[in-house]
């Protein structure tokens, strides 16, 4: 890996138990807790417990355990939330894709309509 992962991000604190968090499933591979800022009713951020920034990163050298991990988080979010109407993923990315929380996260929001947006 040729990028420098910050292990002081808020997230890799939430991962070692330094920061609490109101979860909503984890296995050992991924996490998944409410945003502390929600934008809509579900509001749900999933991350892997590897160290990646960004999702290429992820994609890139992740495990197929550690993607399928992911994933297997994503479905159990999407199947507690309830979820079933629609939602919308997000991966901000690095400066232009304004992502505040450099630890690789994708949003799940849902609970109402989105409305329109691509950028
Ligand atoms: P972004 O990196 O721009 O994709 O957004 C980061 C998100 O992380 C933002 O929606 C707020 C959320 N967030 C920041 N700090 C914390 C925290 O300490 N706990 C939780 N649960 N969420 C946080």
């Amino acid at each position: 890996m040729e990028y420098a992962y910050d292990d002081q991000n808020i997230f890799a604190k939430i991962l070692r138990g330094e920061i609490p968090n109101k979860t909503v499933y984890e296995n050992d591979h991924a996490l998944a807790f409410e945003d502390i800022t929600p934008q809509a009713p579900v509001h749900v951020l999933v991350i892997p417990k590897g160290p990646y920034m960004s999702l290429d990163h992820f994609a890139r050298d992740a495990s197929a355990e550690e993607h399928s991990g992911f994933m297997q988080a994503v479905a159990e979010v999407c199947r507690l939330t309830g979820v079933e109407e629609g939602f919308r993923a997000i991966a901000n990315t690095r400066a232009h894709g304004v992502q505040e929380v450099p630890h690789y996260h994708m949003h799940i929001l849902g609970g109402r309509p989105m409305g329109r947006m691509l950028a």
